[in-house]
């Protein structure tokens, strides 16, 4: 008999694979959408407003046509001719490709200048002369709505504000009673303001359009290439370009976070341009671009309140947001929900009382509410309970790690409840918190802070114990743009025993090559070495939503787990048949079907699949190849205990952390080392938020902080050593148990920080601040509380 191979031997799951990607990366062999040169191809540099609110009085291109090697320039004027000058976002609003007559923020597109080298394209931009008559913008989302702001959106007939939609979820009167009848009640104004993603790699395409087969291949960079097409789809349908004759290709990816969802400007206005010119044509964002004209995310203004008893059990939550989402609600918000997943904000803790309200409303910032790392919102949802939550602990004088064990949802009561509407699929709180505890050494921590207290030092202690919601579907609560969410596989097995999968998600750096491999490696015995995975091509690829909301494991790599399932239905009947005996004689073990108490009668997965192809059941059709398309039962509910240490100078307000440690819970893991990066990597954006990242406006709507001069992203130098691990409580409903991962960290690590911060200030009285949290605001509020005084 030969032996059989273990899942580790095939890397099968739960084994730290190397990334297979990584040879062609760490080489230099990666293949992004700037990498690509078609014969022929032009350039394209995009002309952006200076004002964030102004008319466009006129256009003067003559001297941008005489810069050598331009070709042309092309105006919001020329697109509607074509009717290609309007597009729908992912969120169902609408959005300017170039406008006619209204800009409507700083750095919108213009115009764009087409020629035969970039630094020509850029040389004709400079030479583009644009009269403005500027307006002054709203910039305040709370004065957004003031019956004096004047409305932006005139494009959308009837509107007579600037509101865009208002939603809710909880019971309102019976949250009501409960703050009424309360014995502590914590109300805190929280801004989460906007930021960016600043991905590695910058927003770029190339749009070749063939005019000989009127066929259009849109190269670019996006997390959801047939979502994409099928937008694509929309707006050039008015040049008679329909889904069939699009095709979509995402290269390699150097980082989304999100960022790379939404449909921008620039590649339309790209598709149109090699419509009219009948060549292709790249459009890559330089950097500065990028990060004054998309990618946006956040900007939440929440009022977050609390209510419990003296003995610090939670009994109800109320948040009210304000969420500015600009000039457009450009958001790709896979859900029926516009708030996203922002009702997630009642936590991991058992109480059953909680209101959300949320209103977002239209200003002349940049279009907005973007996903980054976030889950859709649950970064925010997030940053209100657990803030809340310490804060609660404080007033009441309990410790914020008993009084979050107090209030866990105890493993035994999941499926669970909660007041705004979601069915957790299960969960161990008490678990992940008490490892973390250990690992961190709290009890001695405390100590230590004590003393440290005493002698006026300012050390502090922060937890976030949170519950992440990812998965999107089920198809019946989610959909983008009406189309349903699932996601999919595709397996063919090839004769020689090597497979080909295909999915319908996008991998923008987290391994999916590598762990949707080692899924079917587990599930068929097939080794993940021979088993290319490939993504991104909406002309092989089966239909999928794309990866975003940390889905793809719970969503695609359950279709790979069912697809593969398929398959093995279907090799058991065939090694029934190579055996001679009846399917129910056989075991399955990696990689093999042997019969039962007779071990050494064997058909090995490869000899099965090449009788497939070679001397199959009568009837049976021929081939070795299985699609799935996974329509989740419910989302996933990962969960995370982190802890944070820093210690804070209390003259210079400067800000260390010293201990950061991340219990995560994924249920099963696919690949340890993939999931412990994707933490690494998530925590250091965790930082960013909490510590430095902010974008800033003026009240005439100019960014002041639009370069990575002045706009702050840290660095491994300003990432403490992350100690990570895990708990594992599996998902009942996912096929092979496993919860998403990808957003974890950045939507439990903020709070952690901030808590720890505030935590360390306490003994001034400092209950809240806003992130991020930087130098100047701790100095600022110790002084306001005395600290330096005399
Ligand atoms: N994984 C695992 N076991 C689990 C869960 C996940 O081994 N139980 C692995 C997966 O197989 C996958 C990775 O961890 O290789 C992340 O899986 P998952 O949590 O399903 O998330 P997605 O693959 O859908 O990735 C999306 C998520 C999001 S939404 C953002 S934003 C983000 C993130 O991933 N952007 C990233 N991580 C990123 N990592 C990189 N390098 N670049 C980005 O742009
Ligand atoms: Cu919330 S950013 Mo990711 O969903 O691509």
């Amino acid at each position: 008999m030969t032996q059989c191979k273990t899942s580790k031997e095939i890397g099968g799951m739960g084994h730290s694979l190397k990334r297979k990607e990584d040879a062609r990366f760490i080489q230099g062999k990666g293949h992004y959408v700037d990498d690509i040169k078609l014969p022929g191809m032009l350039y394209m540099d995009i002309v952006r407003s200076p004002y964030a609110y102004a008319k466009i009085k006129s256009i003067n291109i003559e001297e941008a046509m005489k810069v050598p090697g331009v070709i042309t320039v092309v105006t919001g004027k020329d697109l509607e001719k074509y009717k290609l000058h309007w597009m729908p976002t992912l969120m169902s609003d609408t959005q300017m490709v170039l406008p006619t007559d209204t800009v409507m923020y700083q750095a919108q597109e213009v115009c764009a200048v087409i020629a035969t080298s970039k630094y020509a394209a850029r040389d004709g931009r400079e030479a583009v002369k644009v009269e403005y008559e500027p307006m002054k913008p709203v910039m305040d989302p709370f004065k957004s709505l003031d019956p004096a702001a004047p409305v932006l959106r005139t494009d959308k007939p009837g509107k007579k504000d600037n509101h865009i939609w208002h939603w809710q979820a909880g019971d309102k009167e019976k949250t009501a009673q409960v703050f009424a009848n309360a014995d502590v009640v914590i109300k805190q104004q929280m801004h989460i303001p906007r930021i960016h993603v600043v991905s590695i790699e910058t927003c770029g395409c190339v749009a070749d359009y063939d005019k000989v087969n009127h066929h259009l291949t849109m190269y670019m960079t996006t997390q959801a290439p047939h979502a994409i097409r099928t937008v694509i789809a929309l707006v050039a349908g008015h040049v008679g370009l329909s889904e069939e004759r699009i095709r979509v290709v995402s290269p390699d990816i150097g980082g989304g976070f999100g960022g790379k969802v939404p449909v921008y400007p620039g590649y339309v206005i790209a598709i149109a341009v090699s419509f009219l010119v009948g060549k292709p044509v790249k459009w890559i964002e330089d950097r500065s671009e990028n990060l004054q004209a998309d990618s946006f995310a956040r900007d939440y203004h929440i009022t977050a309140e609390l209510a419990g008893t003296k003995e610090g059990k939670i009994l109800a939550t109320r948040f009210k947001v304000l969420a500015d989402h600009g000039y457009t609600d450009a958001a790709a918000n896979p859900s029926k929900f516009p708030l996203g997943l922002f009702s997630i904000c009642t936590g991991s803790y058992d109480y059953n009382a909680a209101f959300v309200e949320a209103d977002a409303v239209y200003t002349n910032k940049p279009p907005g509410g973007v996903a980054y790392r976030c889950s859709f919102r649950v970064t925010e949802a997030v940053q209100a309970i657990e803030r809340l939550t310490d804060m609660f602990a404080k007033k009441i004088g309990k410790d914020p790690a008993e009084l979050r064990m107090q209030n866990f949802i105890k493993k035994e009561d999941f499926p669970w409840h909660s007041p705004t509407g979601w069915i957790y699929d299960s969960g161990n709180y008490q678990a992940g918190l008490q490892k973390a505890m250990d690992v961190v050494g709290y009890a001695a921590l405390r100590k230590e802070q004590a003393e440290k207290q005493a002698r006026g030092e300012l050390m502090g202690i922060g937890i976030s114990t949170f519950t992440e919601i990812v998965g999107a579907g089920p198809s019946k609560d989610f959909d983008i743009l009406g189309i349903k969410m699932f996601d999919s596989a595709e397996i063919r097995v090839h004769p020689t025993g090597k497979a080909i999968a295909r999915f319908g998600t996008k991998s923008q750096g987290q391994g999916h090559e590598t762990t949707y491999a080692q899924i079917i490696a587990e599930e068929l015995g097939i080794p993940a070495e021979n088993i290319q995975v490939e993504e991104g091509d909406t002309d092989t690829a089966p239909y999928g939503l794309g990866t975003y909301a940390s889905r793809s494991t719970p969503t695609a790599g359950a279709a790979a787990a069912v697809a593969s399932r398929k398959l093995r239905d279907k090799a058991r009947k065939i090694a029934a048949y190579l055996l001679e005996v009846s399917e129910n004689d056989l075991e399955w073990e990696t990689g093999k079907f042997f019969v039962k108490g007779a071990p050494e009668k064997s058909k090995t997965i490869q000899e099965i699949v090449f009788a497939a192809y070679t001397n199959h059941p009568q009837g049976m059709e021929a081939g070795f190849e299985a699609t799935h398309y996974y329509d989740p039962p419910n989302l996933t509910f990962p969960s995370g205990a982190y802890i944070c240490v820093v210690d804070i100078d209390k003259e210079t307000g400067a800000i260390h952390i010293r201990r950061f440690v991340a219990i995560d819970d994924c249920g099963n893991i696919i690949n340890p080392m993939i999931v412990q990066g994707q933490v690494h990597g998530g925590l250091t954006q965790a930082v960013a938020p909490a510590m430095y990242e902010e974008l800033i406006y003026d009240g005439e709507g100019n960014i002041l902080n639009g370069t990575l001069m002045d706009y702050l992203v840290p660095t491994a130098v300003e990432s403490p050593k992350w100690e990570t691990g895990h708990t594992c409580t599996p998902s009942p409903h996912h096929p092979i148990g496993a919860k998403g991962v990808g957003e974890s960290p950045t939507v439990g690590g903020p709070p952690a920080i901030a808590n720890a911060i505030i935590d360390a200030l306490s003994p001034f009285g400092i209950t809240h601040i806003d992130i991020p949290i930087t130098p100047y605001k701790v100095w600022k509020a110790l002084k306001e509380h005395g600290a330096y005084d005399k």
